[in-house]
């Protein structure tokens, strides 16, 4: 994004980027209708309970999450923002299927509109998460926009509602974050290259799925808690926000390493989180800010969707973190050691 001034205004920066680049001009402009739909979103979530009853439960999407007014809100507020872009299709976490907005239009956009709705109700920070491919879909393949590697992404972001309301960047050259200026309505540059230290002492992971988790997890985990007494010969600290903007926001600012891995749990064979509209973009962010992410033996990036909600296991965060974690898997199947009875007290105890 070359060398802009901190406190540059988000759309002369997306003018940098297309005048050093005019390949990016269709990107930029997806970029923009996504900056402006969190805008509004972050408006309505700040006023909090004085919008309303913000968590108040609607119907089932097509994974079975109920869905929260805000996740309706945020996913019709992007949606319209996207129609009015050079976006031929979008696949949304709040959609069953493959919407068509323009046809013929060069981009496609995956998209959680709110991550972590499940804090709305508690005034805790969530999220928003697009990643821009090139539209590829055809009569014959009408996934085909989606289905091939994250290495296709043109652009990736997060906005995160937290204190601060902040817009997480990539376009392929570095990684970068806005702030609102709440006053002008406006983001504007504050982090012109985002670089996450290779070493982590900090993990993020829901601990009460312990009993749950593959064997390599288990192993990393219980390695993590012998701190410097252990093999890994270093104290950790832990963190866990539900919130997965939230969780990458803190990794990519102090370092660290996330893990919501596949577990036992009947429908978590490969986690909870989704390859497309959440681990993807993620994964790009995070390689453009010099960390890793994997699933535990293959590269996010590398992974190709078959389906829009498709699961996968993710772990991302300080490359010599993730490397760490990597070897606890060996390369092998994060499954492997998955037995009817993993998880009974003592079949996997050290
Ligand atoms: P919700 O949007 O349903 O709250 O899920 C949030 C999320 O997808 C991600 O943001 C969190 O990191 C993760 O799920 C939290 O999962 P657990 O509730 O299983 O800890």
């Amino acid at each position: 994004m070359g060398s802009l001034e901190i406190g540059s205004r988000l759309d002369a920066c997306l003018a940098a980027a297309v005048a050093a680049d005019p390949t990016l001009s269709d990107v930029a402009k997806v970029i923009a209708a996504c900056a402006t739909a969190a805008i509004e979103v972050s408006t309505v979530i700040g006023r909090g309970a004085l919008a309303g009853d913000l968590a108040a439960q609607g119907a089932q999407n097509s994974d079975g999450d109920v869905q929260k007014f805000l996740d309706v809100l945020a996913h019709e507020r992007f949606t319209e923002a996207l129609r009015g872009a050079p976006v031929s299709e979008v696949a949304s976490e709040e959609s069953e299927g493959v919407m068509l907005l323009n046809p013929g239009a060069p981009l496609a956009v995956a998209i959680d509109p709110l991550d972590g709705s499940s804090n709305i109700g508690v005034n805790m920070a969530v999220g928003s998460i697009f990643g821009i491919w090139p539209t590829a879909s055809t009569p014959e393949n009408p996934l085909g926009s989606f289905t091939g590697p994250g290495t296709l992404q043109r652009a990736a972001g997060f906005v995160t509602y937290g204190p601060a309301t902040s817009l997480v960047l990539t376009l392929g050259h570095g990684t970068q974050t806005y702030t609102l200026d709440r006053a002008e309505g406006a983001f504007r540059l504050t982090h012109p290259r985002m670089e996450v230290v290779a070493a982590a002492k900090e993990y993020a992971i829901n601990a009460s799925n312990a009993r749950h988790w593959d064997t390599p997890v288990k192993a990393y985990i219980e390695d993590c808690l012998r701190g410097a007494e252990g093999p890994l010969d270093k104290d950790f600290n832990m963190r866990w926000l539900g919130s997965l903007v939230s969780d990458a926001q803190r990794v990519l600012l102090r370092g660290g390493v996330f893990l919501y891995p596949g577990d036992n749990r009947k429908g978590y064979a490969q986690g909870r989180l989704r390859l497309l509209y959440e681990a993807a973009p993620i994964a790009f962010l995070m390689e453009q800010a010099g960390a890793g992410a994997i699933d535990g033996e293959r590269r996010i990036l590398d992974i190709c969707a078959s389906a829009i909600h498709e699961r996968v296991p993710l772990i991302f965060g300080s490359a010599d973190e993730v490397a760490c974690v990597a070897k606890y898997y060996g390369g092998r199947n994060p499954a492997a050691g998955r037995s009817p009875l993993f998880g009974q007290r003592g079949l996997m105890r050290g």
